[in-house]
């Protein structure tokens, strides 16, 4: 690994939110390329957080820093992530769903979907289905819904149902991701795709609306 990409992989294990945000504009200035600080540095250490999580190493207040540190690096990547002369390729409502405050994940996806010319309504964390069916009645075509917990999955499949209920089902796409979510379990709810990363996602939006 890159000198700078380990760096900002450390910086944000230790939770240095201000030393990440220096050394991800110094990384941009040197020439490393968006992508490649982003899987192999920044994602890859929100992986090893969770690893420690898990191994009792760290707990919430560690985690907490640690994400506070990958937003303060993304808001730095975010311009560079953008295609050049992108054209809005549709209108996508994104949120993580009831319960679920998680949106590291669901931010990343939201940008890069931004930087692939989608029109971006972030409805934020904790999403009630009522909001994402207000944004389909104000436009959006395409709904994308983030879950991190095994226990909010299932707010997913609330949403579809209330779309369906508010008649809406027919008019609008829905995607699904996050990290205990699968392929399956989209087709099971009844949801249009899934997509394993941020990357996927914008192929997955793209071939939903085309
Ligand atoms: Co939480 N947390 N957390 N947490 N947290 C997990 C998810 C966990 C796996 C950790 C663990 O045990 N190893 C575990 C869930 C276990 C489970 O349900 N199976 C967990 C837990 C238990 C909890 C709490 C319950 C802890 C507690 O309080 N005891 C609590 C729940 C709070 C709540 O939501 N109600 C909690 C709280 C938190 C923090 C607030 C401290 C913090 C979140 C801060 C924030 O997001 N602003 C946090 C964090 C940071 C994590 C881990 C460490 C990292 C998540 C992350 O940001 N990853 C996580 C462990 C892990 O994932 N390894 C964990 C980086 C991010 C880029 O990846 O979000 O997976 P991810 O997104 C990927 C893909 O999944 C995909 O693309 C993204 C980019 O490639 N993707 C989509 C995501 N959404 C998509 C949507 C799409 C398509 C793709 O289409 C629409």
């Amino acid at each position: 690994m890159e000198d700078i990409i380990k760096e900002i992989y450390n910086g944000i294990l230790e939770g240095k939110h201000k030393a990440v945000e220096a050394q991800v504009k110094s990384a941009m200035a040197a020439g490393v390329n968006p992508k490649t600080l982003l899987d192999n540095g920044m994602i890859a250490a929100m992986a090893e957080v969770g690893r420690l999580f898990e191994i009792g190493e760290y707990y919430v207040p560690e985690m907490l820093i640690s994400a506070r540190a990958m937003q303060y690096g993304l808001a730095v990547l975010k311009p560079h992530l953008k295609e050049a002369n992108v054209q809005s390729a549709g209108k996508v409502a994104i949120g993580t769903v009831k319960g679920d405050l998680h949106d590291i994940g669901k931010n990343l996806v939201a940008m890069m979907l931004e930087g692939a010319g989608f029109e971006i309504v972030d409805l934020g964390t904790d999403v009630a289905p009522e909001k994402y069916v207000g944004a389909v009645q104000s436009g959006a075509n395409l709904v994308a819904l983030s879950a991190l917990l095994t226990t909010t999955m299932p707010n997913m499949k609330a949403v579809i149902e209330g779309l369906k209920a508010a008649g809406l089902r027919d008019k609008v796409k829905v995607m699904i991701g996050g990290a205990p979510v699968t392929d399956s379990y989209a087709a099971q709810i009844g949801a249009d795709g899934y997509a394993a990363d941020a990357s996927r996602a914008v192929n997955l939006a793209k071939s939903l609306v085309k």
